[in-house]
């Protein structure tokens, strides 16, 4: 099973790709500019995902991708545009071309940030996306169903809310993906026999979780971490966030360009 991460410089890639290596699976890790060798011999592969070479560099003799490369960010609409929709075309051709089983997509819970705070959702739920960031992943995620349907490539989509060491203010109470539960999730989602089209929340065992995981689903994904632990220093803390982004799930992405009365 050879297995690529593209993003692999990036804050989530950069962590990722260090407990792959450790866990000894065979990987390849692809980034924007070349990436300093962790261990001997590690393979890497650096350049612009639009350009089909490096795409197919990336993904050469691939049986799992996880895509973690894009915009992370609400950005202006044209760079969105390019890193993360045609990025992603590039990326799943790529896929065709090199007979690559199956993508991780780093989704993002920014796809439904629109949701109010006091709702409790369910994978099934309607998007509404607080941007153009959370648009894209929408976007990314119907792509991702597409390219199962017509093309058998199979996919798993990751909804991910707050993916960091510990959670730091009080969104992160509901929105906390510990690195555990990250590697646990990852870990699955390349082992799990058959996946098709999957969707699943990037989210720990939180008790304020916006999201509803008590179905373990295909992947049999129960995660273990809960922000709760640290809900003592970061309710002695005010909360950042302004009295509309209180409001939202997706927090501060939902009070950038917001103009509604
Ligand atoms: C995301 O999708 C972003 O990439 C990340 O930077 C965080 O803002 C995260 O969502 C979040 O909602 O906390």
């Amino acid at each position: 099973m050879k297995v690529a991460i593209s993003g692999a410089g990036g804050q989530l890639g950069a962590v990722l790709r260090k407990e792959l290596l450790r866990q000894g699976l065979d990987l390849r890790s692809g980034g924007h500019r070349l990436l300093t060798p962790l261990i001997d011999n590690e393979d890497l592969c650096a350049g612009d995902l639009q350009d089909a070479q490096v795409v197919d560099q990336l993904l050469n003799g691939v049986d799992v991708l996880i895509h973690l490369a894009g915009t992370s960010t609400e950005q202006a609409l044209d760079k969105i545009i390019h890193n993360n929709l045609l990025g992603l075309v590039a990326v799943y051709e790529g896929a065709r071309r090199n007979g690559v089983k199956r993508i991780v997509f780093a989704s993002s819970n920014h796809a439904i940030g629109m949701h109010s705070v006091n709702t409790k959702l369910n994978l099934d739920c309607d998007f509404r996306p607080d941007g153009f960031y959370g648009l894209s992943k929408m976007w990314g995620e119907g792509l991702a169903r597409m390219y199962w349907d017509k093309h058998g490539i199979e996919s798993v989509c990751i909804r991910i809310g707050s993916c960091l060491p510990e959670p730091t203010e009080f969104r992160h109470l509901s929105t906390w993906l510990g690195h555990e539960d990250f590697f646990q999730l990852i870990g699955r989602c390349i082992s799990t026999p058959e996946v098709g089209f999957t969707v699943v929340w990037g989210v720990s065992a939180n008790t304020r979780s916006y999201w509803d995981t008590s179905d373990p689903g295909p992947l049999g994904y129960v995660p273990t971490q809960n922000a709760e632990d640290y809900a003592p220093a970061i309710l002695a803390k005010a909360n950042p966030l302004d009295p509309i982004a209180q409001q939202y799930q997706g927090g501060g992405f939902v009070t950038l360009d917001f103009s509604r009365n």
